[in-house]
């Protein structure tokens, strides 16, 4: 029987690289985010296995939970959920937060999170086994200047990946965690609201992780046997040792 995964934000990053990766694997993909033109280049891209698109917001409980209904039969048995669809909105200090940018990472990253797995999860308890990856971040580890509610919305993806963990251990279900460092992907264009060469400087004069580094890790935890659970990692550049501390040749 055929093996499916759904990731969420596969129109760019690090879901992107996975539903790749993914598929080179042998998973049929379930290809989501807001995107429409982009689940289309996905689906015509990856040519060996079939791909299923939704496009939805997941901040929309209702149209998350429509969209997953509307599955085919034969693309409800889920395997793996990838939880990913995620960004920061801004940097800012509290004092002169974007209350706007709040509810953004609020509503996507923690709230969306949960939408999702609400609508996926009795796909999973139904047949009694699953495996989902919910991706956090370094910024759910350590707290950074102007980070706040970004590093809120990851810590409480952490909370919730580890309280899942327990709550799903009698119904056969894994739940794993991908904590991040820096990536370079259009994560800081949306945090810097597209001014590029902002984004840009992120991720200069070091090496940082590429999309595909993640995709790589994401499809070897749910290649193990049935019996391991790789529970939680925390992936960084070679030049990065913290939150903060980077080793920059500029
Ligand atoms: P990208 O900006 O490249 O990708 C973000 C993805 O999330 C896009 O596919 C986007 O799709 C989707 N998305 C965003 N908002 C919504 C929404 N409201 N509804 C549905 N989909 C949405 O960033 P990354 O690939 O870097 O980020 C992926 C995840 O990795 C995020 O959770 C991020 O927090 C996390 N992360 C990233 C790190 C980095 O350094 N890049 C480090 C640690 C964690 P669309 O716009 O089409 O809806
Ligand atoms: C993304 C990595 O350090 O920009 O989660 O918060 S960081």
């Amino acid at each position: 029987m055929a093996r499916i995964a759904l990731v969420t934000g596969a129109t760019s990053g690090i879901g992107r690289a996975t539903a790749f990766a993914l598929a080179k694997a042998g998973y049929h993909i379930i290809a989501t985010g807001r995107r429409t033109e982009r689940l289309q280049e996905l689906k015509e891209q990856i040519t060996e296995v079939p791909v299923y698109t939704l496009a939805f917001d997941v901040r929309d409980r209702e149209a998350v939970q429509e969209a997953i209904s509307s599955l085919p039969a034969d693309w409800k048995g889920i395997d793996v959920l990838v939880n990913n669809a995620g960004n920061a909105h801004g940097l800012a200090p509290v004092q002169s937060g974007n209350i706007a940018d709040w509810d953004a990472m609020l509503d996507i990253n923690v709230k969306g999170l949960l939408y999702v797995t609400h609508a996926v999860l009795p796909l999973m308890l139904n047949r009694k086994k699953g495996h989902i990856i919910n991706i956090g971040s370094i910024a759910g580890k350590e707290v950074y200047a102007n980070g706040n509610v970004y590093c809120a919305s990851k810590f409480a993806v952490d909370a919730i990946s580890k309280g899942m963990r327990i709550d799903l251990i009698q119904e056969g279900i894994k739940v794993s965690e991908v904590n991040p460092g820096l990536v370079e992907t259009e994560f800081s264009e949306v945090r810097f609201k597209g001014d590029r060469e902002r984004a840009a400087g992120v991720y200069q004069g070091y090496e940082p992780l590429r999309a595909d580094d993640i995709a790589d890790l994401i499809t070897f935890m749910v290649t193990r046997p049935a019996h391991v659970n790789i529970a939680e990692v925390l992936i960084l550049p070679a030049a990065q040792a913290s939150a903060t501390v980077l080793n920059k040749q500029l």
